[in-house]
């Protein structure tokens, strides 16, 4: 009798806590969502941040119009607040893998605006000594494991970071950058099996920005809710407001706690938007222009948090118009720079192209 209560009770408990589970991915879909409480100074830096970003991608915008970046260049802006929210969650000892609309990431990672400037115009100054461009910068010093153009890659390829973090006992953990346009890739699946598997220390972020290359989320996936990929191999998953740095923060640093604890993987939806085309050559007919202006009047993160900043009293007008200037600069600087920076020499053709052993 009392084995029979205790396994019906165990039963109970774990309908409890099936149902709990589901009632947590639940809330974090509505609008009660939770948003971090942080310093005035941490307030500061996010807004900082994603200025720097929005500056950044603005003036990369203009330079590949001049014809100073060639190749594929996509741009990160509206999407800010995700990366932003997500890095300041991280460490030293945690890893980064991004897709190819990644220059955001490597600023948030502490890359410098002048070598991802001089990369993306091709000169020997840049992270990859001018020869990756837009989709294939790195930084072993911060952690930063690229910049991929093979749409889901990072998703495997971070499985593999996480894998090493794990066997080393570094204590570290690995966010892996994804779209919503790679969601329903077999290597996706596969590899959400294996880190589930193995449980391994790694935070999948999908920044659902409703379009892939040329269509909608709506029209290529037959799965809505994208927080719950992970489902069948047990992966926890929640939606977030990516359009809010304080949202993305609270709940990047639940995911961080929960994957460093070792728990395993966990999945991070982040409803985001970008406002540029998927590339700097997009007709974007998949979309109206009402949508876009609409998202950037109404959603904006930086306004948002400008206004946050300001209303709660946290800062006044001229000490953001201070960092406004002061993010001008950097961005204007990593320009000059890019542009006076030489070509690599064409004996470069022959370097980097094997590992040494
Ligand atoms: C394996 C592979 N298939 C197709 C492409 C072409 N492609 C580049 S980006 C893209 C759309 C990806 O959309 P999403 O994952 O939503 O990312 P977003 O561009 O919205 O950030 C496609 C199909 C590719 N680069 N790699
Ligand atoms: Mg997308």
């Amino acid at each position: 009798m009392a084995t029979q209560a205790k396994r019906s009770s165990r039963r109970v408990s774990k309908a409890a806590s099936r149902t709990r589970s589901r009632a947590a991915k639940r809330t974090a879909n509505g609008n009660g969502a939770a948003r971090a409480q942080v310093s005035r100074d941490q307030l500061l830096k996010f807004y900082r941040d994603m200025l720097l970003i929005r500056r950044f991608e603005e003036k990369a915008g203009q330079l590949y119009g001049m014809g100073l970046i060639g190749g594929f260049c996509h741009l990160y802006i509206g999407q800010e607040a995700v990366v932003v929210g997500v890095q300041s969650t991280l460490g030293e000892d945690d890893y980064v893998i991004t897709t190819y609309r990644d220059h955001g990431h490597m600023l948030a990672c502490g890359m410098e605006a002048k070598g991802v400037m001089a990369e993306l115009t091709g000169r020997r100054s840049g992270y990859s000594k001018g020869k990756g461009g837009s989709m294939h910068m790195f930084s072993k010093e911060k952690n930063f494991f690229g910049g991929h153009g093979i749409v889901g890659a990072p998703v495997p390829i971070g499985a593999g970071l996480a894998l090493s973090q794990q066997y080393l006992d570094t204590g570290g953990v690995t966010t892996a950058y994804f779209g919503d346009g790679a969601a329903n890739q077999g290597q996706v699946h596969e590899a959400l099996n294996m880190s589930a598997l193995w449980k391994l220390p790694v935070i999948y972020v999908i920044e659902n920005n409703k379009y892939g290359m040329g269509t909608s989320v709506d029209r290529a996936s037959a799965a809505k809710e994208l927080y719950r990929l992970g489902d069948p191999v047990g992966i926890p998953g929640h939606q977030v407001d990516g359009m809010d740095v304080l949202a993305v923060r609270a709940a990047a640093e639940e995911a961080t706690a929960y994957a460093r604890s070792g728990k395993g993987p966990i999945i991070l939806e982040m409803m985001t938007y970008r406002y540029r085309g998927h590339s700097m050559s997009d007709p974007a007919k998949y979309r109206s222009r009402e949508e876009v202006a609409k998202m950037r009047e109404q959603r904006d993160a930086i306004d948002h948090l400008r206004k946050d900043i300001l209303e709660g009293g946290h800062a006044k007008d001229d000490e953001l118009k201070a960092i406004d200037n002061e993010v001008k600069a950097i961005v204007t600087e990593a320009a000059e720079f890019a542009q006076n920076s030489p070509e690599p020499d064409p004996s470069e053709l022959y370097t980097d192209v094997y590992a040494d052993a």
